[in-house]
């Protein structure tokens, strides 16, 4: 919290820095429709912040048809994940606000370390996409953790590659799965988009440059 010293943001991507929901949607519908399976936007909105594995279970809770396989699921997972990057390709640097980007350039310039923390196996692909590698001293995703949120691995991996302590590290997040993974980490949660109402946040806020109200 302000007053207390903070040294690091850790952002996550989806929800925060870029907004891919709507990729996701339409490859998840697409694989639902194949399994005649009911899906809808509600639905999605659950699988935010959530891995792959445990969205396709989530997708599954309505599914009737014959039992399926690990294997089987891993190739429902492949399917997916190639329709939805190739949603991504079409990703440019536009995809991302000049408000997000002048304010982590603000909170470098004022000494504060930038990590991502993302549960998705494609955060560098994005990051690449929408030319923002540059931005951020260390990348924790879904490549490098074993538990998804809520469990707060990739934020503790994020603040260990930083080298700064848990107690230092804000969280920026939209998903209450990533404001509890935030809080069992240790750290300050901040609250954006749909997590602004979520009462864990131990901030909220209504746009990405109000984070420059906190340092
Ligand atoms: P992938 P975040 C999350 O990213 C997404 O919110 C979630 O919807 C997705 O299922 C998850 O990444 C895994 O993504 O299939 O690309 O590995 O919000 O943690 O940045
Ligand atoms: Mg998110």
């Amino acid at each position: 919290m302000k007053g207390r010293i903070m040294k690091a943001f850790i952002f996550d991507l989806d929800g925060v820095l870029v907004f891919t929901d709507k990729f996701h949607y339409a490859a998840w519908k697409e694989l639902a429709d194949g399994l005649r399976v009911y899906f809808d936007k509600e639905i999605n909105n659950r699988l935010r912040g959530v891995s792959r594995a445990d969205s396709l279970e989530i997708i599954l809770e309505r599914y009737t048809g014959p039992a399926l396989s690990k294997q089987k699921k891993t190739e429902l997972m492949e399917q997916k994940n190639n329709s939805y990057r190739k949603l991504l390709a079409q990703m440019t640097p536009e995809d991302v606000s000049s408000e997000v980007r002048e304010t982590l350039a603000k909170l470098h310039e004022k000494g504060y370390k930038l990590a991502l923390g993302s549960s998705s196996k494609n955060a560098r692909f994005i990051l690449e996409r929408v030319n923002l590698m540059e931005a951020f001293d260390a990348i924790s995703d879904g490549n490098n953790i074993t538990h998804s949120k809520p469990d707060p691995e990739v934020f503790v991996k994020a603040a260990e590659f930083l080298g700064i302590s848990p107690l230092e590290c804000y969280v920026v997040e939209d998903a209450h799965a990533g404001i509890d993974a935030a809080k069992a980490a240790g750290m300050t949660a901040v609250g954006i988009g749909e997590a602004a109402g979520y009462e864990r946040a131990d901030v909220k806020i209504g746009c990405f440059s109000e984070l420059m109200e906190l340092v």
